[in-house]
């Protein structure tokens, strides 16, 4: 399989953009892809946020394992982190969230108030991959469509100041990725679910990884998903299933349009909730 290089140069320049915002921040909000809060935890901000109050987002989680997921939800769990599972794209009621937010912040509120402000204003900024849900959250916490949103990678281009009804300020960021990942899988898993775009990787090495991991973890889904018989799904082998299902699907051998087809399927949930990461 081929290594994706996936680290656009203008991503440094959004590294730095917040770096250079973090002294103003009271509280980080971290956003993971619940399917993958390992893949999509950036090493880069863990370093960049230090001991600031810190709350970590698992979003997508309507299209994650729920089991799984309250296993992350557990083993993130930390010192001075709170930890939330949330569908911000379904989920219109922030209370729970902007209270967890103020909770995250009490020292920092407590702090203002000795200095004799009464109602003061908490500053936060979320974080994260590209096409997490970084921007759908916030307008949901805003209450209005006040950030770009789109199904693609990269819709964010610069940071952005934004009010909710609670004395809480938010910067929206550019998703970023970091130059270097130890595990090859890391980038195989962000492509999968699209955090990196589409054109610069091979679809079929994608798919491929994918269909390993659904083989082992969700047999019955693909099995499902892919309109083969039951020999031929237990007897080929992974790229001569892959090849079938691109036949089943009517693009004859045109492996690639399936592949992508397959990745695209995945990401809107039609494999049905599924976690590529485990704790
Ligand atoms: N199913 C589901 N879809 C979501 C959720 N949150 C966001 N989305 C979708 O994910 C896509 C990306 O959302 P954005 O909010 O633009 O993501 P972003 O992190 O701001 O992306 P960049 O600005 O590119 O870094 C959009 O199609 C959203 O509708 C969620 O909780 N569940
Ligand atoms: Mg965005």
């Amino acid at each position: 399989m081929a290594v994706i290089q996936w680290y656009p140069g203008h991503m440094n320049k959004a590294r730095n953009q917040i770096e250079d915002k973090l002294s103003l921040i009271d509280v980080v909000i971290e956003v993971l892809d619940a399917r993958i809060p390992l893949a999509s935890r950036n090493p880069l901000i863990q370093k960049l946020v230090g001991q600031k109050p810190h709350l970590i987002i698992l979003n997508k989680a309507d299209l994650a394992d729920p089991v799984v997921t309250r296993q992350w939800q557990e083993a993130l769990a930390g010192e001075n982190h709170l930890v939330v599972s949330l569908d911000s794209l379904h989920h219109t009621n922030m209370n729970g969230l902007l209270n967890s937010i103020k909770r995250s912040a009490s020292v920092r509120i407590k702090k203002l108030k000795a200095k004799g402000a009464v109602n003061p204003t908490i500053r936060t900024a979320i974080v994260g991959v590209p096409n997490c849900g970084k921007s759908t959250l916030i307008n949901r916490l805003v209450g209005h469509h006040a950030a770009e949103v789109g199904n693609k990678p990269g819709v964010t281009k610069g940071q952005k100041w934004l009010k909710t009804q609670t004395n809480i300020q938010i910067l929206d960021t550019p998703g970023i990725l970091w130059p270097k990942f130890t595990d090859e899988t890391v980038g195989y898993k962000l492509a999968a679910l699209g955090a990196i775009k589409d054109s610069i990787f091979h679809s079929d090495d994608v798919a491929l990884y994918v269909l390993v991991a659904l083989k082992r973890d969700y047999r019955a889904n693909l099995r499902q998903f892919a309109r083969v018989s039951a020999a031929e799904f237990e007897q080929l082998s992974n790229p001569d299933l892959l090849l079938a299902m691109t036949k089943k699907y009517g693009m004859q051998d045109d492996y690639d349009r399936f592949s992508l087809y397959f990745l695209q399927r995945l990401r809107k949930g039609k494999l049905g909730r599924i976690s590529l990461d485990r704790p």
